[in-house]
């Protein structure tokens, strides 16, 4: 039967469950039959077979039992939802139904893409990616802050044979065989952006006939480019001008398409690196024309129907103190291990009286919980997903069976009841209702319509309908100049976020003085803690690499939110390192 990948990926990959296995669906146009290896080791990974409250193991009954009456005894105490992504089918929301009449606070913002999508949104309105079909069309691909092999590794086989430019502080696979690799400073994007738009405004590349017909402020954006000196851009990127000025000939008569990842904008200021990459692409004038267009994490429920949306009260995600609540219900996430500054989320959750972790496995958050409750398995409840990385969208039908865990539907249906609460729609209805909003099939595989040719060839979504360059920049002073090393920390090849196969590395360049093996204690002035070095080849001697769910990096990062998006800040921060 088919399904898709359930997981936080950009490319929600097609799936065939057959046999007892999991395989790629081979005749899907863009993932073509292959999983990665987390995916293919899904069916392996130990899970959560049992309820447990206070380490005792109960039946599911007994949990749900216990979650409804504490609940309703700590009524009118503070309570959170926290939820993660560690499934992206659209039924996890479902719970905002329920955690919303209760009276629960909700998140807002993202410890992901908050901050770049901010930024999109200002310009042009509404956030879309590209889709595949455009990519393919493009003649130069840029990948910015992006780790194509490792987290988009469907996108290699659309974009091998373009003329490949690579802008990011780690050699990454990708930047090995592309034919120029920008080796730039961690956080200096948005220098580099407007360095572009500067030297752009010197070749004479701005495309009038779209500045005047689909922009608004270009003259405000000029006047804000021309503020900075062209010597203070070059020494903050750190990388040689005569490849950024070939990087920008490219732009000139070219159908170039950008791919940004997170790895940008994990910054105070990260809001704007977005902007000013936008701002000097509409400069260029290559919004809407075919094969181009700058392709961050998109909003890929844009035009459908949301069921689930709430108007519930919220806080901000990247800084939620869990503290302040009596009752936090974690679903679907890992906080301790992903959030920043892990030190304060452990503080917080000691102080709550009644943590529940609703997921699939066994973690550091897990074992900070007073209710432990299993969820089911993507293979066994109805679902939906989109993909902010293309344009497909995937029905995720229940294909098997299984005493084990409960899934997010049935739990809130159980507390609907208990709690009196108007009952729910069924699980087909709310699937259909959303399915029927907003999509359509093309050769057997279903697409978001809100994807109709180029993005924003029809003009933006602003209320304007115009894009709106940017004028200025906040929390772009908040360098930081202390002594240490800039922290990278992106994606694993082999665990998505904290779940499956984990790294245990600080990776770092063999010139700084380290060997393979050494044990060295990490420390920023958020926390500190001991890793194994590994000598990397790959990377520039001012930073060190701590990948994402590699036990213990979040006691090393910031306990802050971005300017604009109520974003995390994971690498505003320096690293001190000694050998213990
Ligand atoms: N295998 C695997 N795939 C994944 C995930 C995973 O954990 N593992 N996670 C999924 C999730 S949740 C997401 S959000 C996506 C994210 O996928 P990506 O957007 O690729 O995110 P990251 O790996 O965090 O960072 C990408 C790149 O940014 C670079 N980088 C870091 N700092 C800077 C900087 O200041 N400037 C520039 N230009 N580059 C910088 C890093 O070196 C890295 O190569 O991947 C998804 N896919
Ligand atoms: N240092 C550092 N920190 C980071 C990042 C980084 O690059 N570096 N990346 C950030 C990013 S981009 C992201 S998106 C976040 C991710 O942070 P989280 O969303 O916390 O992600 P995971 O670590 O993948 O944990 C997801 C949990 O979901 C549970 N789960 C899986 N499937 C289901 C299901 O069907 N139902 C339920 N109820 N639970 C399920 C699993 O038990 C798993 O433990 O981390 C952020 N934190
Ligand atoms: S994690 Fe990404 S690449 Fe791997 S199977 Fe899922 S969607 Fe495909
Ligand atoms: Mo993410």
């Amino acid at each position: 039967m088919k399904s898709a990948c359930p997981l936080d990926c950009y490319d929600a990959c097609a799936v065939i469950y057959e046999d007892g296995k999991l395989k790629g669906d081979p005749n899907h146009p863009f993932t073509k039959g292959f999983l990665c290896p987390s995916l293919n080791g899904f069916l392996k990974q130990d899970r959560i077979l049992s309820p447990s409250f206070n380490k005792k193991e109960i039946s599911m009954d007994e949990a749900l039992e216990i979650l409804s009456s504490t609940l309703k005894a700590n009524q009118d105490k503070k309570s959170l939802l926290f939820r993660g992504s560690g499934n992206f089918g659209k039924m996890q929301d479902v719970t905002n139904v329920f955690f919303e009449k209760y009276g629960s606070i909700f998140t807002r913002g993202s410890i992901c893409d908050g901050a770049g999508h901010n930024g999109i949104v200002q310009g042009r309105g509404a956030n879309f990616a590209l889709p595949i079909s455009q990519i393919k069309k493009s003649e130069v691909v840029v990948v910015w802050g992006r780790d194509v092999s490792v987290c988009n590794s469907h996108m290699m086989d659309v974009i091998k044979d373009k003329i490949l430019i690579v802008i990011d502080p780690v050699k990454t696979k990708i930047a090995k065989i592309a034919h120029i690799h920008l080796q730039l400073k961690p956080r200096s994007d948005f220098f580099l952006a407007i360095l572009l738009a500067r030297f752009a405004h010197m070749e004479e590349m701005e495309d009038w006939d779209f500045i005047n017909e689909h922009c608004e402020d270009y003259d405000y954006f000029c006047d804000f480019y021309q503020g900075f000196g062209i010597k203070k851009l070059i020494e903050k990127i750190d990388v040689g001008v005569d490849d950024i000025l070939t990087t920008l000939m490219f732009f000139r008569d070219m159908k170039v398409s950008i791919l940004v990842g997170v790895g940008v904008q994990k910054y105070t200021h990260g809001s704007e690196v977005l902007r000013a990459i936008d701002s000097f692409f509409a400069m260029v004038g290559l919004f809407g024309k075919e094969g181009c267009g700058v392709s961050y994490l998109g909003d890929s429920s844009y035009g459908f129907s949301n069921p689930f949306q709430t108007k519930a009260k919220t806080t901000p995600k990247p800084i939620v103190d869990f503290g302040e609540f009596e009752t936090v219900f974690i679903q679907g996430a890992n906080p301790i291990s992903q959030m920043p500054s892990s030190n304060k989320v452990q503080e917080g959750l000691k102080k709550s009286s009644f943590v529940v972790y609703f997921g699939l496995y066994e973690n550091e958050s897990s074992k900070m919980a007073d209710l432990i409750i299993p969820a089911k398995t993507f293979l066994e409840k109805e679902d939906l997903r989109f993909s902010y990385g293309s344009e497909y969208i995937f029905n995720m039908p229940k294909i098997l069976e299984s005493d084990v865990g409960i899934s997010e539907y049935e739990l809130a249906k159980y507390l609907h009841k208990s709690f009196g609460y108007e009952n729910l729609k069924c699980e087909d209805e709310y699937i259909n209702e959303i399915l029927s909003s907003n999509s359509k099939e093309i050769d057997g595989y279903l697409h978001s319509a809100s994807f109709d040719g180029a993005p924003y060839f029809k003009g933006f979504y602003t209320d304007s309908g115009k894009f709106i360059f940017m004028d200025e920049v906040c929390g772009e002073d908040d360098l930081i100049n202390d002594d240490g090393y800039y922290l990278i920390t992106s994606k694993y090849r082999y665990s998505i976020n904290s779940q499956f196969k984990r790294d245990n590395y600080l990776y770092i360049s063999a010139s700084c003085g380290f060997d393979d093996g050494d044990m060295v204690e990490a420390s920023s002035i958020y926390g500190k803690k001991v890793f194994e070095v590994k000598i990397s080849e790959d990377l520039r001697d001012d930073i060190v690499k701590i990948c994402s769910g590699t036990l213990g990096v979040n006691f090393l990062t910031s306990f802050k939110k971005s300017v604009d998006g109520d974003s995390a800040v994971l690498q505003e921060v320096k690293i001190n390192i000694k050998k213990v």
